[in-house]
Order: structure tokens, then C-alpha cells, then sequence
């Protein structure tokens, strides 16, 4: 396994400028969530860091990968912004050597959430919403939201989410369904 320091340098090579500077405001997000939460703050550092890694990849790289792990064909509907998380943590696993599977599992669902996410999935899926370089209509409210209550904070990105895949007539990743399914619909 690589320290920081080395994972930063792997990330800078592997991302734009403006990407790069998104990861870094991402970990400092998913660490302040961590201690909020009672969450191990090295795998928020680690996990923040790592989530857009696969961002700048070409689709032939996923599509490659869709392929040789068969995986679900149903991905080969979706681009770049599903596979990045969904098939991009096997980048992060092959090519840095991260292991540990919550971390693993934070990256794969930081885009779509899921039906079931443990604190630290559901803490980068948030840092990555509401990092201080974000700034639509609504952030305010969201990281308010999510410093009272994190399962809160996931039921508004979701259904937020949601609602701007529709508004656009955008493809819905059956994940991001069942996300909204399990954290708006049956949230108490
Ligand atoms: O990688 P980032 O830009 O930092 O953020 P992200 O990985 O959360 O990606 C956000 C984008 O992904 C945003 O434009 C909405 C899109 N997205 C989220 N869920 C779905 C989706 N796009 C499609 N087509 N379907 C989804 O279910
Ligand atoms: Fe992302
Ligand atoms: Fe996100
Ligand atoms: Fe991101």
C-alpha cells in the first residue's frame, strides 16, 4: 500500500488541475464527517482521495474491464459518470493496492449510492456532495442537513439526484433506484 504522499502524486498524474484540487476538498469533507460520526479518519482521507480516480480514464479502459470481470452487461448502457465509481474501484484496487473493502465499497457507490452503505460509504457519498468547492442551489441546506444527520444528509442528495436525472430525461442506474428506495421512501 502507498502513504499520502505517494497516493498524491499517483492522483495529480492521474487527474486534471481542477479534479485534483475537488479530491483534496473531498478528503477534508469526508474527515470532518468521519469524526462526526465516530468513523476511522485514515480510511476517510484514503477513501476521499481515491473516489474520482478513474475520472479521466477513456471508456475503452472500463469497457475492457466490464468485460474481463463480467460484469453486469446493463453498464454498458450507462458512460463515464457510472463507471467511474462502479468499475473505477477496481482501478483503485489493482493500481494503488487499496484493499480494504469499505473503502473499496465508498468508491464503488460514491456516485449511485446503494441499498445498503456502512458510515464510511455513506460519508464519501456525502463529502463529495457537499465539499466547499460545490456551490448549486441547495448545498447550504445539504451540508447543513448532513453535519445533524448523516442518513439525512444521503436522503437529500438522493432524492435531489434523482429529480435532476429526471428533469433531464438522463438514463437512471437501477442502483440509484434502490438507493432511493431504502434511504427517502423507508428512512424511519
Ligand atoms: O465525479 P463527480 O463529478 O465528483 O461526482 P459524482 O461521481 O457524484 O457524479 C455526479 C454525476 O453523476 C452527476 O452529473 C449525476 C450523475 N449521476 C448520478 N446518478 C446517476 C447519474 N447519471 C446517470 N445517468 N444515472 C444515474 O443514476
Ligand atoms: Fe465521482
Ligand atoms: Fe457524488
Ligand atoms: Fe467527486
Amino acid at each position: 500500500p502507498f502513504s499520502r504522499e505517494e497516493l498524491i502524486n499517483k492522483l495529480k498524474s492521474a487527474l486534471t488541475t481542477s479534479r485534483f484540487e475537488h479530491v483534496l476538498r473531498v478528503e477534508q469533507m469526508a474527515i470532518k464527517l468521519a469524526k462526526q460520526n465516530d468513523v476511522d479518519l485514515e480510511l476517510a482521507s484514503i477513501a476521499g482521495l481515491c473516489h474520482d480516480y478513474a475520472k479521466q480514464r477513456p471508456d475503452e479502459d472500463f469497457i475492457k474491464l466490464i468485460k474481463k470481470y463480467h460484469l453486469d452487461d446493463i453498464l454498458l448502457h450507462y458512460g463515464n459518470a457510472i463507471w467511474h465509481g462502479e468499475v473505477g474501484y477496481l482501478m483503485v484496487q489493482n493500481e494503488l493496492g487499496v484493499q480494504n473493502i469499505d473503502i473499496l465499497n465508498a468508491i464503488k457507490h460514491h456516485t449511485t449510492g446503494a441499498k445498503y452503505m456502512s458510515k464510511l460509504e455513506q460519508i464519501v457519498y456525502m463529502a463529495d456532495y457537499i465539499e466547499m468547492g460545490r456551490d448549486f442551489p441547495g448545498v447550504e441546506e445539504a451540508r447543513k442537513i448532513t453535519f445533524h444527520s448523516l442518513s439525512d444528509g444521503v436522503a437529500y442528495q438522493t432524492k435531489h439526484t434523482l429529480e435532476y436525472l429526471i428533469s433531464q430525461n438522463k438514463p437512471v442506474y437501477p442502483k440509484t433506484i434502490d438507493t432511493y428506495n431504502q434511504w427517502v421512501v423507508n428512512s424511519d
